[in-house]
């Protein structure tokens, strides 16, 4: 993508929000822009459809204002509640089957490598846990088995959030859920730990309490799959609808859990990741 799709026909200056003409004034397309830039522009604006205080709503605004090339990404979204926000952000992304997302990102980014040797096109899947750690589980490991060059960012909201609340992989043991009324009887997932066996060059553990240790792992994931191969960033970002917090006990939820160390964040870092983060010197945000 470059400026010129998103700018605003001239005919239609006194209509568009606000918002959007910040975005097209100010966003971080060609700029070397992170998440202390947010507040002049919105990547994700406002009128979004998910629910107030949501989780995956802010660490959203953070993916997107941590992109280091965001006019040369495509995001490969899946079904569930994220899916619902794309329409409302400037960027390129595509909509897979619920499930398929890192097998449809392998595919894409095989041909973009293909059709545009010199040029680089950032692959990014952001999808939720449900997708990922279970009904995608086989394509998911099957690129990062194979080395695939795509980001994959978990957006763990612990359930399966946009079906009304049932229990996923990644649901901590015992939790109740509206369709897991007696709790959950066993462990959550740790994805963290299997993408590091499965070959991924980079794996981080974050949330968006945190919003430097995010942007700094999601630019590290992409650069990573960029150069070297498969990365995964895992999101916590809780879901006050299912899990019946109120909007503004959301972060609190998320500094309780790493306080507690039941979500804590972290990093693995392979030796080829460490000598590519070291050689790029501090170069983006
Ligand atoms: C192939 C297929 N199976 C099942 C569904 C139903 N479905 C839609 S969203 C969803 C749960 C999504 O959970 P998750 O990936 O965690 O995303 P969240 O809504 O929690 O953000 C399910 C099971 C579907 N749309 N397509
Ligand atoms: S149901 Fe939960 S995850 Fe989905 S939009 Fe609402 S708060 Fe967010
Ligand atoms: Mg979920």
């Amino acid at each position: 993508m470059n400026k010129g799709l998103v700018k605003i026909s001239p005919c239609f200056e006194d209509v568009m929000p606000q918002e959007y003409k910040e975005l097209v004034e100010k966003g971080s397309y060609g700029q070397d822009y992170g998440v202390a830039d947010l507040g002049s522009f919105k990547e994700l604006i406002e009128e979004h459809p998910l629910c107030a205080g949501c989780g995956l709503a802010l660490s959203m605004r953070l993916i997107l204002a941590s992109l280091p090339n965001p006019e040369s990404t495509i995001i490969v979204g899946s079904t569930g509640c994220s899916a619902l926000a794309f329409s409302q952000v400037a960027l390129h992304n595509i909509h897979s089957l619920f499930g398929n997302q890192n097998a449809v990102a392998t595919g894409l980014k095989r041909a973009l490598k293909l059709r545009f040797p010199d040029e680089i096109k950032d692959v990014v899947v952001i999808a939720g846990d449900g997708a990922t750690a279970d009904i995608g589980l086989d394509m998911v490991m099957q690129s990062w088995f194979r080395r695939e060059n795509i980001t994959t960012i978990m957006l763990d909201n612990e359930a399966y959030a946009n079906t009304g609340g049932q229990e996923s992989g990644m649901t901590a043991e015992k939790a109740v859920l509206n369709m897991a009324p007696k709790g959950k009887n066993f462990p959550k997932v740790n994805l963290a730990d299997v993408a590091q066996v499965a070959g991924c060059a980079y794996v981080a553990t974050c949330n968006p309490a945190k919003s430097r240790v995010l942007e700094k792992a999601v630019k590290r994931a992409i650069l990573a799959a960029r150069e070297i191969g498969p990365t995964y960033v895992q999101i916590y970002a809780p879901c006050p609808t299912n899990y019946k917090l109120k909007p503004d006990e959301v972060l609190a939820t998320v500094k309780n859990r790493e306080k507690e160390g039941t979500y804590p964040t972290g990093e693995f870092i392979s030796a080829k990741a460490q000598e590519l983060f070291e050689s790029l010197e501090g170069g983006s945000k």
